[in-house]
């Protein structure tokens, strides 16, 4: 039969793409000499975790090169798994990861980027910080980087990143290629469902139908580009459909007693920790008696009891939705206050060029090479 030779060429072909990817490590130990700190490619920089919240966030690179140079290694990986779950029977169980499980990052695999952002004749940070300084100091130009102007950046950055991603999803699951995803062509990642109970994707009844139909915005049945993004990202979405899914999701999420509304115990064990970490950011992560924090939120909670009956319908979530699913924003902003902090000489809340310059690793970071920690990292990038 056709398909038994179509089959053979794809095993052939699979165990070459292996045999190559699986290549043998160089060793980076004796290319990196000579380089007792290297820039790397991410910030080592973590968002404080929200209570409740599996969520992971990454933080976005500061440089679009390096968010160039992240975004092809991804790509890279994404293929590699791409291919290994559409054939899932040419992959070699037990070698390297368990299916279905993420594989780290390989050390090789970055090497051609990190040469180049070490090789200062290429990649020079103080030129780089001279040439982003004016792209980020815009509102208004005034020689100092505010928290907002660094915030909006990195806003920036993450949308171009996430929607990059969304493309790549795009492919994957339309498979008409006609340019939209329907529901039938649709079908969860088996990461999705292999991954832990604990995850947001799993809590939130991701995947569903609703879902789907919530974030197709024109009513259509298919999603095109805006509107799949949408479906991936709901918490950063303007649409007012996919945002009343979201509160119906929560009062179905915390609804413990199954009456279809939210009670204020059912509020206080669950949502309003979230806004209040929420307001408070990273500042206060440090957990206040119950017996102090029951008075904000009973406050809170009459405030958005519009009709006074003592519960909250999916309608009263709608005006901290925001809060409970942070958006690309509230990350950025989280990233832009720490930046600032680690950066800002002076104190006076502000960055200027000269700081900048001055703390290359805050923008770009980082590695120690074990054996020369105490080498100055200044002498080598001026
Ligand atoms: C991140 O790196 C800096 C130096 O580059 C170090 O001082 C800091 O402790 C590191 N933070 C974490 C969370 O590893
Ligand atoms: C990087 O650029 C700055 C300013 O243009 C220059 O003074 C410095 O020597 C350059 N560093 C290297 C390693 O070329
Ligand atoms: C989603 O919308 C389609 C029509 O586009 C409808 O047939 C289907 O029942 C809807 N599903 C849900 C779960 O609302
Ligand atoms: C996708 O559809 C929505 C809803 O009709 C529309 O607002 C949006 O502009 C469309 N996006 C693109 C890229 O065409
Ligand atoms: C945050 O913590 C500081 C110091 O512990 C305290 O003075 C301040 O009142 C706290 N802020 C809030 C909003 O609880
Ligand atoms: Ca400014
Ligand atoms: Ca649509």
């Amino acid at each position: 039969m056709a398909n038994v030779s179509v089959l053979l060429t794809y095993v052939t072909l699979a165990v070459l793409l292996l045999l190559f990817l699986s290549r043998s490590p160089t060793d980076h130990r004796s290319r990196s000499h000579g380089h007792p700190r290297r820039l790397k490619l991410r910030s080592n920089f973590t968002f404080q975790g929200r209570a409740n919240s599996a969520r992971h966030h990454e933080p976005v690179p500061f440089d679009p090169i390096v968010a160039e140079m992240e975004r092809l290694r991804e790509d890279k990986q994404w293929e590699r798994r791409y291919f290994e779950e559409s054939h899932p029977e040419v992959v070699v169980h037990g070698e390297e990861s368990a299916p279905g499980e993420e594989k780290q990052p390989e050390w090789e695999d970055f090497m051609d980027a990190e040469d180049y952002l070490n090789d200062e004749e290429k990649f020079n940070v103080t030129d780089r910080l001279v040439l982003l300084f004016p792209k980020i100091d815009v509102d208004p130009a005034n020689g100092y980087i505010t928290e907002q102007e660094l915030t909006e950046w990195n806003v920036q950055l993450a949308v171009k990143e996430v929607m990059h991603r969304t493309q790549r999803d795009m492919e994957l699951h339309d498979k008409n290629k006609d340019g939209y995803v329907s529901f039938a062509e649709y079908e969860p990642p088996s990461w999705v469902l292999k991954s832990d109970q604990n995850s947001f994707a799993y809590n939130m009844g991701w995947w569903k139908e609703e879902h789907f139909n919530a974030s197709d915005a024109d009513g259509d049945g298919l999603l095109n580009i805006t509107e799949f993004n949408d479906f991936l990202h709901p918490a950063d979405t303007k649409s007012p459909k996919l945002l009343q899914w979201l509160c119906k999701e929560e009062v179905r999420e915390r609804d413990s007693d199954k009456d279809g509304k939210v009670n204020f115990n059912e509020f206080f064990h669950g949502i309003f920790d979230l806004v209040r970490d929420y307001n408070e950011e990273h500042h206060n992560s440090s957990h206040g008696h119950e017996e102090t924090m029951e008075a904000p939120a009973r406050k809170l909670f009459s405030e958005l009891d519009k009709d006074g009956d003592g519960y909250l319908t999916d309608q009263d979530l709608l005006a901290i939705i925001g809060k409970l699913h942070p958006s690309e924003r509230y990350y950025a902003k989280q990233q832009a206050e720490y930046i600032i902090s680690q950066a800002d000489k002076d104190k006076d809340g502000r960055l200027t060029l000269t700081e900048m310059i001055d703390s290359p690793y805050v923008f770009y970071s980082a590695v120690f090479n074990d054996d020369e920690d105490d080498y100055d990292f200044h002498d080598e990038f001026r």
